[in-house]
């Protein structure tokens, strides 16, 4: 893998300024939810620094890199293309970054629809990614104050928002985030 330093000069060209400030508050964050709940600092500080690593390409872009990379995307993926720079970032990661390790690259991989299952690593980066401190939505203070007390309990709330969210846009929900949602409620139970 790249130094740190490395990626973030990197990251830095391939970025608009403000996805790259809010690339530095996930790390941020993730390195304060991973010194909570005692996860890997290392692995969280590198995975929130390159989420969204794909996020500022365009969709013709897009397709190349998914064909580049033989990536295999379901339908909602392909019809709603804004989801893709999570398991394309995954792959970009690998390829430009040199990121070997595969609980960063989950964490990169599923930071947009969640899924079943989450990793503790993979649950920092999903809720990192909503309460950053550039985040300001309606309800972010909420689930910023939970975050701190029941980490599952604050990943179903995002999930909450996402799909209000999702369905005001007329979107499709991807049947990872209800899936991941279904169980992590059913375990709080
Ligand atoms: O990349 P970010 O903006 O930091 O955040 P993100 O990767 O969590 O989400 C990117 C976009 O994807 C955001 O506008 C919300 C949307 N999104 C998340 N889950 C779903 C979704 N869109 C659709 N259509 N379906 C989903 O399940
Ligand atoms: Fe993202
Ligand atoms: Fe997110
Ligand atoms: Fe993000």
């Amino acid at each position: 893998m790249l130094s740190e330093q490395e990626i973030s000069q990197r990251l830095e060209h391939m970025l608009t300024p403000k996805r790259y400030r809010h690339s530095l508050g996930v790390q941020a964050t993730a390195v304060e939810l991973a010194s909570l709940y005692g996860a890997d600092v290392y692995k969280a500080s590198i995975a929130g620094l390159i989420h969204d690593c794909a996020k500022d390409l365009d969709a013709d872009q897009i397709h190349a890199l998914i064909k580049k990379y033989g990536l295999a995307l379901d339908d909602i993926y392909l019809n709603q293309l804004e989801l893709v720079h999570a398991p394309l970032g995954a792959a970009l990661a690998k390829d430009l970054f040199d990121v070997q390790d595969e609980d960063i690259l989950n964490a990169v991989r599923y930071h947009t629809t969640g899924r079943v299952d989450m990793n503790l690593l993979e649950k920092i980066i999903y809720l990192s990614d909503y309460i950053e401190p550039g985040r300001n939505f309606d309800g972010v203070n909420e689930i910023r104050q939970e975050a701190k007390q029941d980490l599952d309990k604050a990943v179903i709330m995002a999930m909450d928002s996402t799909i209000i969210y999702v369905i005001k846009k007329k979107g499709l929900i991807h049947t990872n985030t209800i899936d991941a949602r279904n169980k992590l409620l059913c375990k709080i139970r």
